[in-house]
């Protein structure tokens, strides 16, 4: 009885090991290291736009719970650029990354790669525009940067890491996934992303500091935008979409175990802000969903 037992134990421990090898070595949890090939700056206008990313619906949110695909979508919205989306998986990813897209033949992946070559293809087509002025231009990239490169990490802290997190995870994130499956992925993404985040810099830090963190970039956003409708003046442009791609994740992602978005609530303006862009852009997802507010 006692060999079986151990037997069993053996059989379940190489078979997982070799899933989870499998799994790895195709890239699911980390990405594929990717091809570093430069990204075309330009195409030709009117092929179909392809958007690949995560669009699997996910608590309140009318956009993707990846804030780059979320960005880039309510960016083609913005610009009036009609687009189809379907879902990807890393594995797949040109830079083993979220979101990329088909132009005609042309693939382009990163967000900002992808942005960029919309508007060399597109230029004045588009419904938004970029400031000329460089102060201004300064501030775009600054919002970028910091809602991209920082809080987009100090999310996943909450997201991935924090023990919190894991009911989210398992029965939000990966709902469709049998409990097993749920929980495999959930330890395996959570040592890719400890990895990820201490080489990074966030999860040098405890709990309490790397909230203190998320609290001073929400109040810097909520400093930039004060009262006007968008981060640059009266339009929605580039900064705007990188925002809201961050923001409406912050607040609407239905991870209530993480402290965030009690903190975006306490910064009316940045509320204000996210909701208005889903009421004039994301009408037909709202409609659809009966998430109206
Ligand atoms: N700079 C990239 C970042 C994209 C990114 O990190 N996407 C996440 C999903 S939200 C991803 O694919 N992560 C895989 C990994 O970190 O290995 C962009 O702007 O598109």
């Amino acid at each position: 009885m006692h060999a079986l037992l151990v037997t069993v134990y053996v059989v379940a421990a190489v078979v997982t090991a070799a899933y989870v090898f499998f799994l790895r070595s195709q890239g699911q949890f980390t990405g594929n290291g990717g091809t570093r090939e430069t990204s075309p700056s330009k195409g030709t206008p009117g092929g179909e736009i392809v958007l690949t990313g995560f669009f699997a619906p996910l608590g309140q949110l009318v956009g993707s719970v990846s804030p780059f695909t979320n960005k880039v979508e309510t960016y083609l919205r913005f610009a009036g650029l009609p687009f189809r989306t379907q879902n990807g998986g890393f594995a797949d990813a040109p830079k083993g990354r979220l979101p990329w897209m088909k132009h005609g033949s042309d693939v382009v992946a990163d967000s900002r790669f992808m942005i960029k070559y919309l508007q060399n293809t597109y230029g004045s087509h588009l419904k938004i525009q970029e400031p000329d002025d460089p102060q201004l231009q300064g501030v775009s990239i600054t919002i970028q940067r910091m809602c991209e490169e920082h809080m987009y990490f100090t999310q996943q802290y909450h997201r991935m890491i924090n023990p919190k997190a894991e009911r989210w995870f398992r029965n939000q994130l990966f709902k469709d996934a049998p409990a097993w499956k749920s929980l495999l992925t959930l330890y395996l993404f959570r040592y890719g992303r400890s990895t990820q985040l201490r080489y990074q810099g966030v999860l040098t830090n405890s709990d309490e500091d790397i909230n203190f963190l998320i609290n001073e970039d929400l109040r810097a956003l909520s400093g930039l935008l004060a009262d006007n409708p968008y981060f640059l003046g009266p339009n929605p442009t580039l900064a705007d979409a990188s925002a809201f791609g961050t923001l409406e994740n912050y607040l609407y992602d239905g991870n209530e175990a993480s402290p965030i978005p009690a903190m975006v609530r306490k910064y009316p303006n940045l509320v204000r802000f996210v909701d208005s862009i889903r009421a004039r852009f994301y009408a037909d997802k709202l409609n659809k969903q009966g998430k109206a507010q």
